[in-house]
């Protein structure tokens, strides 16, 4: 049988991780947090489609065309967490299970980092945990499948 597929799409910055201000994200590199993401997924045997875009509009895109192709959607939203209801709209759009995941604990920094408009889509939130939220996004992600392919 073909393995389920999970989009882990993160959002504008991203690409910085590593190169900057590593006493708030640590000093784990983008391609770090894929090779994360490639591990867990072949301990798991799941596929993934890994990305990152600076752009509202293409995270939009990606959210969509998601529908009819992936099992569920692991997103860091970076910034746009905090202001977009776009995000949240394609979110909500594509009826997929959504976690969403943040390195840093958005909930000890500035107040405004506190609300996530994407949190009103997620089945769940890690944030605070470094990259390995990413692999445990994709645990609980892989066993929500797996629990409805059961039913
Ligand atoms: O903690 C997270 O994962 C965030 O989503 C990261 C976003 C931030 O706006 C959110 O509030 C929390 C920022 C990503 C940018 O990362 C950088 C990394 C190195 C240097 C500069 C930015």
């Amino acid at each position: 049988m073909e393995r389920p597929l999970i989009a882990v799409l993160n959002g504008p910055n991203l690409n910085m991780l590593g190169l900057r201000q590593p006493e708030v994200y640590g000093r784990a590199t983008l391609d770090d947090v894929e090779q994360v993401c490639v591990q867990a997924a072949e301990r798991l045997d799941v596929a993934i489609d890994f990305r990152q875009t600076n752009g509202e509009g293409e995270l939009v895109s990606w959210i969509q065309e998601c529908r009819g192709r992936a099992r569920g959607i692991i997103i860091n939203p970076a910034a746009y967490s905090h202001t977009s209801v776009a995000i949240l709209d394609a979110l909500l759009a594509v009826d997929l299970p959504v976690i969403e995941v943040h390195i840093s604990n958005i909930h000890r920094r500035e107040a405004f980092r506190h609300h996530s408009y994407v949190s009103r889509a997620a089945i769940g939130v890690i944030c605070g945990l470094g990259v390995r939220g990413y692999a445990l996004a994709l645990q609980a992600m892989t066993d929500m499948i797996l629990d409805e392919d059961d039913q």
